[in-house]
C-alpha cells in the first residue's frame, strides 16, 4: 500500500486554516509514520489517521477579569481534548500572549504521542490562554486564574482531563487554579498536577522535565559512545525546564556556558550558577540580564541568539521554532554534535532534517521532554492512592521511564531501518500504542 502523506496534510490545512504550528507538527509525524501505515493497512482502512488528526473536543471561552486599576480585561481560554484512547486527557496550560488555537492544537497533538511514550495511561490534551503573566501583580494573576478555572472546571476532572503547567504557568498559577476548582466543585482530587508539596503535589515534579531531558540525552550519548563529562552545553530559556536541565547536566560533569530569556542571553565561561538563575527566575521573576550583577565575569548579550555560542550539546528549553535551518547550520559549524529538545517543537522540520543529514544526534521533544508529564502521571497515582512517595522514589522511577523511552525510540528506529533517527523512532513508537488502542475500541 502506498501512503499519500500529502493528501492527509492537505486535508488538515484545509480544515484548520491559519494554524501553521499545528500543520508543522502534523507533517513531521505523518512523514515518520508513513512506513508503519504501509506495513499495517488495517490502520488506514479504519481511519485511524483521520481520527487522530481531529481533536475529540475543542473548548474556547471568554476569561473576563478586573485589573488593579479596576479596568475589565478580557482574555481567551482554550482546552483541546485531543485523544483519550489510552487514558484521561493530560497536558499543560500555557499562558503567553502568543497563544491561539493553532499553538494549543500543535501542543495537544504532540502530547498524544509523548504521553503514549511515557509507558503510563494518559491521553493527550493541552490548554491555555493569551494572558501574559509578565508584569502582572499576584492579585491580578489570582483573579485571572480564578476566572479561567470558573469555566475550565466544567470540562475537567481527575478521571477526565488533568491539566498542569507549561510556559507562564508554574506553582503560583496552579495554586490559584486548584483553590478555585476545589471551591466550586467541593472536592479535593488530583485534578491538576504540579501542585504544592503538602497539598497533593509530588516531590520531584518541579525538577522532572529538566532532569528527564538530561536522563534521555545521557542514554542517547551512551548508545553512541559519548557522555556529558567535560562537554560544553548551551541551553535556551531560563525557566522551569532550563533550570533543572542545567543543574542535572552539571551534576554529570558538563559545563553549561549559556542560558537565555526572551530579551537576551548570558555567557558564563565559569559555568552557569544555577542558584543565581533560580533566585532571579523562581523568586524575583527578574530578567536574565540581572545575572551579570552577581557574576561579573559573565557577559550579557541583549537580543541576538544564544545559539551563536559554541557548544558540543544544545538543549533548547524555551519555545517552539527556536532553531531554524540557518541556526542549525551555525550550531553544526561550531562543532555541536547532539541536540536534546527540552521545549516542545523547538526545531523546525527543516532544522531537524539538516541535523539528521549531518549525523547529529537528536533527542526529539516528544521523547526527551516526556519526564515532566510522566512525573505528573506519578503525581496522579499518588493522589489516587492518597500516598506520598519520597523524592528518591519518584526520581528513580523518572530515570527508569526516560531510559525505557530512549530504548523504545532506538528499537523503533532500528526496526524500520532508520538507525539513530530517534525522531522517527519516537513518532513510530508513540503512534503504535495509540493506534492499537483505537483499533481495539472501535470507530469512536
Ligand atoms: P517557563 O515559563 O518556566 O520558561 C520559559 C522560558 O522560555 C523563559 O526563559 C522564557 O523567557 C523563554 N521563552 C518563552 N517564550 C519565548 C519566546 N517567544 N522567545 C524567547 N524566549 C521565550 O516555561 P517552561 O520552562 O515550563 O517551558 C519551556 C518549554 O518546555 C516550553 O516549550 C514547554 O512547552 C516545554 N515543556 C515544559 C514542561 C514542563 O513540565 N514545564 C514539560 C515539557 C515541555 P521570558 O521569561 O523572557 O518569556
Ligand atoms: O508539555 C508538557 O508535557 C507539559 N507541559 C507537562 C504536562 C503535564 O501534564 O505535566
Amino acid at each position: 500500500m502506498s501512503i499519500n502523506v500529502q493528501k492527509y496534510l492537505d486535508d488538515v490545512k484545509k480544515r484548520n486554516p491559519g494554524e501553521a504550528e499545528f500543520h508543522q507538527a502534523v507533517e513531521e509525524v505523518l512523514e515518520s509514520i508513513a512506513p508503519v501505515l504501509e506495513k499495517n493497512p488495517q490502520y488506514v482502512e479504519s481511519g485511524i489517521v483521520e481520527r487522530l488528526l481531529e481533536p475529540e473536543r475543542q473548548i474556547m471561552f471568554r476569561v473576563p477579569w478586573v485589573d488593579d486599576n479596576g479596568k475589565v480585561q478580557v482574555n481567551r481560554g482554550f482546552r483541546v481534548q485531543f485523544n483519550s484512547a489510552i487514558g484521561p486527557y493530560k497536558g499543560g496550560l500555557r499562558f503567553h500572549p502568543s497563544v491561539y488555537l493553532g499553538i494549543i492544537k500543535f501542543l495537544g497533538f504532540e502530547q498524544i504521542f509523548k504521553n503514549s511514550l511515557t509507558t503510563l495511561p494518559i491521553g493527550g490534551g493541552k490548554g491555555g490562554s493569551d494572558f501574559d503573566p509578565k508584569g502582572k501583580s499576584d492579585a491580578e494573576v489570582m483573579r485571572f486564574c480564578q476566572s479561567f478555572m470558573t469555566e475550565l472546571c466544567k470540562h475537567i476532572g481527575a478521571d477526565t482531563d488533568v491539566p498542569a503547567g507549561d510556559i507562564g504557568v508554574g506553582g503560583r498559577e496552579i495554586g490559584f487554579m486548584y483553590g478555585q476548582y476545589r471551591r466550586i466543585r467541593n472536592e479535593f482530587t488530583g485534578v491538576l498536577t504540579g501542585k504544592g508539596i503538602g497539598w497533593g503535589g509530588s516531590l520531584a515534579r518541579t525538577e522532572a522535565t529538566g532532569y528527564g531531558l538530561v536522563y534521555f540525552v545521557r542514554e542517547m550519548l551512551k548508545a553512541n559512545g559519548k557522555s556529558f563529562e567535560g562537554q560544553r552545553v548551551v541551553i535556551s530559556g531560563s525557566g522551569n525546564v532550563a533550570i533543572y536541565a542545567c543543574q542535572k547536566a552539571q551534576s554529570y560533569g558538563a559545563k553549561v556556558v549559556a542560558v537565555s530569556d526572551s530579551n537576551g542571553y548570558v555567557v558564563d565561561e565559569d559555568g552557569i550558577d544555577v542558584a543565581t538563575v533560580q533566585r532571579l527566575k523562581e523568586v524575583e521573576r527578574a530578567r536574565i540580564s540581572e545575572y551579570v550583577k552577581v557574576r561579573p565575569n559573565a557577559k550579557y548579550v541583549a537580543g541576538g541568539s544564544v545559539w551563536d555560542v559554541k557548544c558540543d550539546i544544545a538543549l533548547p528549553c524555551s519555545t517552539q521554532n527556536d532553531i531554524n535551518e540557518d541556526t542549525a547550520k551555525t550550531l553544526v559549524d561550531n562543532g555541536c554534535y547532539a541536540v536534546g529538545e527540552g521545549a516542545n517543537m523547538p526545531c523546525t522540520n527543516e532544522a531537524i532534517k539538516y541535523f539528521l543529514s549531518k549525523g547529529i544526534l537528536v533527542g526529539p521533544a516528544k521523547a526527551a521532554n516526556a519526564g515532566g508529564v510522566a512525573t505528573s502521571a506519578l503525581e496522579m497515582s499518588q493522589n489516587s492512592q492518597r500516598l506520598e512517595w519520597t523524592f528518591e522514589e519518584v526520581d528513580e522511577r523518572l530515570d527508569r521511564i526516560m531510559t525505557s523511552i530512549f530504548k523504545a525510540c532506538d528499537d523503533a528506529s532500528k526496526e524500520y531501518g532508520l538507525n539513530n533517527n530517534y525522531v522517527a523512532g519516537a513518532n513510530i513508537a508513540g503512534f503504535l500504542k495509540v493506534a492499537k488502542a483505537m483499533l481495539a475500541q472501535g470507530v469512536i
